[in-house]
């Protein structure tokens, strides 16, 4: 024991070392590209990119939107955390959106985003994001850009092996890193192994709307679910998960989750455990999670708290899951356009080790298995084996394919991307990254049809790529041409937050269905003012109403008196606007929320409670007209005991 915690401990040193003199190397001589990579990325003022990529923020918790190839920047997609910019979080129509079991959480760290899927092709409907500290799933509705509704996960804890979609969008996905006590319980920590589970969530999605809803949760032994795919194609139907900590571990992991020569990959068959339920099968547990939904109608939230969820315990359905051995702690779980190679990425194994899901099945048929594991079946190693990718490169993490019968992996140690093919196992290229890749993005990529021409690498390492910013420096992404043999690093371009995972797809599929403003006859929100004759203000006790429009250049009302010290003053803002590309932006000194960015033809609230009397400015935040800096108003605040007597008023001086 003592001997392999030493070897452990001792290669890990080695890849460290490896990994920070490497990068001192590669520093040196990165800027020789071919003069055409210039001409591959530019996209000239006016022109479109081709493809939208979507790439997690990290720990911004939001979900960024590039052009490719050009690497702009168009938008960050507010998802799990407050954004002051659209007021996402901040005003009262959003914040049920960040509704927890927890309460108000406005923060997530958010991973692998994942489009909507028709006939195993990207549809540019919908892309999925799970949450990974506080689990939940969010879906953005790509007509938006705007997230539309979160549902959180329960028996789940660092909701990472998530949000992958099946091949008919018929499920989103989410497994748990971590595994607890379920239900959750005080217990001792030493007792984890043989006690706390996993669980792996299918989420179905409604093929009109996307609503979601927890179909079923299947528990599993206590072991980590890393990441996760779907099968297609052949294996549709199909969900493979890559575990580590089979060892089911739960201090210094670096070690002890490394003891076992092989973890497994978890095949879950889900479509047997989806006919299981739909006969009645699974138990209803209690549980308490909130799912929020954003009405595009009323353009408001809502949080609604569920209390039971749908368990399964994989020994119930006989043939469901089977463990696939994996060397060693793999990472990434990637499946091939065709539906055949599981690729698990064993981070600290030397080779690559890649799956037959037909051998899978002929092993399943004859019954050749070599164990179980807390009664589920585990299959032999050499019997599910399609190839093995000898000595790619240090610690592959991720894995996506170019639909022309190629693999790339992403080696974080070694710093580069491989490229093999699938079938020989030979490699045919590699490139460096700067530095240290985790993830990469070929648009498509997890679909039948990957649109093989670009791929994206995310870096966890920038170091001397640009500009110093202090001890901070940018994340980052690197583009790379694969339309031929050998790979060509195109681009870097800067990144927020940490980019984890990305997805792509061509803009033709997203750009036609893109709104352009809100009806305001379409608008259904409790507060709205639809004209200005329908403006005013409204006292309620201790609480005031201002239903308030915009339209160029000024606020009605712009005037308003009789506000006091001590009031709730909420300011529902209707933008009556109804041209494209035509927001206003609303706020008040003092407010502790942000500004309001509100789109034509939409309502967007914000509380103000003042504390000082006085004449207090209100303005639009947005550069919207010559007359924008006109586009301002006052509020009067008397004494909390006065008689003001409430007015509001445009275009006239309040006598
Ligand atoms: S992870 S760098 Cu959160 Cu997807 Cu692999
Ligand atoms: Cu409205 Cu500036």
């Amino acid at each position: 024991m003592k001997n392999i915690l030493k070897s452990t401990l001792a290669l890990l040193s080695v890849l460290v070392a490896f990994t920070s003199c490497d990068n001192a190397s590669k520093s040196n001589n990165s800027g020789a590209l071919s003069s055409s990579a210039a001409e591959k990325v530019y996209v000239a003022p006016g022109e479109h990119d081709e493809f939208y990529a979507f790439i997690s923020g990290g720990f911004s918790g939001q979900l960024s939107v590039y052009g490719l190839p050009s690497g702009r920047l168009f938008k960050v997609i507010p998802v799990f955390s407050q954004d002051a910019e659209k007021a996402y979080g901040y005003n009262e129509e959003t914040k049920p959106m960040l509704n927890t079991s927890h309460g108000f959480v406005p923060w997530d760290d958010a991973h692998h985003p994942d489009i909507s899927q028709t006939n195993g092709v990207v549809d540019g409907r919908w892309v999925f994001i799970n949450g990974n500290n506080t689990p939940r799933i969010a879906k953005i509705d790509l007509s938006t850009f705007e997230t539309t509704e979160i549902i959180e996960v329960p028996n789940s804890a660092g909701n990472h092996s998530s949000s992958f979609v099946t091949e008919n969008s018929e499920y989103v996905v989410a497994g748990t890193r971590f595994s607890v006590p379920i239900p959750q319980k005080d217990m001792p920590i030493k007792d984890y192994k043989g006690n706390f589970k996993g669980s792996l969530s299918f989420i179905s999605i409604d093929p009109e709307h996307g609503h979601m809803d927890i179909k079923f949760q299947l528990i599993m032994p206590g072991f980590d679910y890393d990441l996760s795919h779907p099968g297609r194609g052949k294996s549709h139907g199909w969900f493979f998960f890559t575990t580590y900590n089979t060892e089911e571990a739960s201090t210094l992991m670096e070690v002890n989750a490394s003891q076992n020569d092989k973890d497994f990959i978890a095949a879950v068959n889900w479509k047997k455990i989806e006919d299981y339920v739909n006969n009645g099968g699974g138990t209803m547990m209690p549980a308490n999670y909130a799912h929020n939904v954003y009405d595009e109608a009323t353009h408001s939230a809502t949080s609604t708290m569920k209390k039971e969820v749908r368990i399964v315990n994989p020994l119930d359905v006989p043939g469901a899951v089977y463990f696939l051995p994996t060397p060693k702690s793999p990472h990434g779980c990637d499946v091939d356009p065709s539906g055949e190679y599981i690729v698990g990425n064993g981070k600290l194994s030397a080779n690559l080790t890649v799956h037959s899901f037909t051998k899978m099945l002929d092993a399943i048929e004859n019954n050749k298995v070599a164990g179980d594991a807390y009664g589920i079946p585990i299959l032999n190693f050499e019997d599910v084996l399609a190839g093995v990718v000898e000595q790619p490169g240090l610690g592959p993490l991720h894995t996506e394919f170019d639909g022309k019968g190629n693999a790339y992996t992403t080696f974080f140690i070694s710093s580069e991307v491989v490229k093999w093919k699938l079938g020989t196992w030979d490699v045919v290229d590699r490139q460096p990254c700067y530095y240290s890749v985790g993830h990469l993005m070929i648009p498509g990529g997890n679909s039948q049809k990957p649109f093989g021409k670009y791929v994206v690498a995310m870096n966890k390492i920038t170091k001397d790529r640009y500009l110093p910013t202090g001890p901070e420096v940018t994340q980052s992404a690197q583009l790379y041409d694969i339309s031929g043999e050998k790979m060509e690093l195109l681009l870097d371009f800067p990144t927020i937050g940490e980019p984890h995972y990305a997805a792509g797809c061509p803009a033709d599929l997203i750009k036609p269905r893109s709104k352009k403003l809100f009806k305001l006859e379409d608008n259904k929100h409790p507060y709205a003012a639809l004209s200005e004759a329908d403006t005013k203000v409204v006292r309620d006790g201790k609480i005031v109403h201002v239903y308030m429009t915009t339209i160029r250049s000024h606020f009605a009302p712009d005037n308003i008196e009789g506000v006091k010290v001590g009031d709730k003053v909420y300011f529902h803002v209707t933008n009556l606007e109804q041209d494209y590309d035509v927001p206003h932006g609303v706020s008040i000194i003092g407010a502790n929320t942000s500004e309001l960015l509100i789109m034509p033809g939409q309502t967007e609230t914000f509380l103000w409670e003042p504390k000082q009397v006085g004449v207090w400015p209100f303005y639009c935040t947005d550069f919207c007209s010559a007359l924008h800096q006109e586009m301002q108003g006052y509020v009067r605040v008397s004494p909390a005991n006065s008689n003001t007597p409430l007015k509001w008023s445009l275009g006239e001086d309040i006598e």
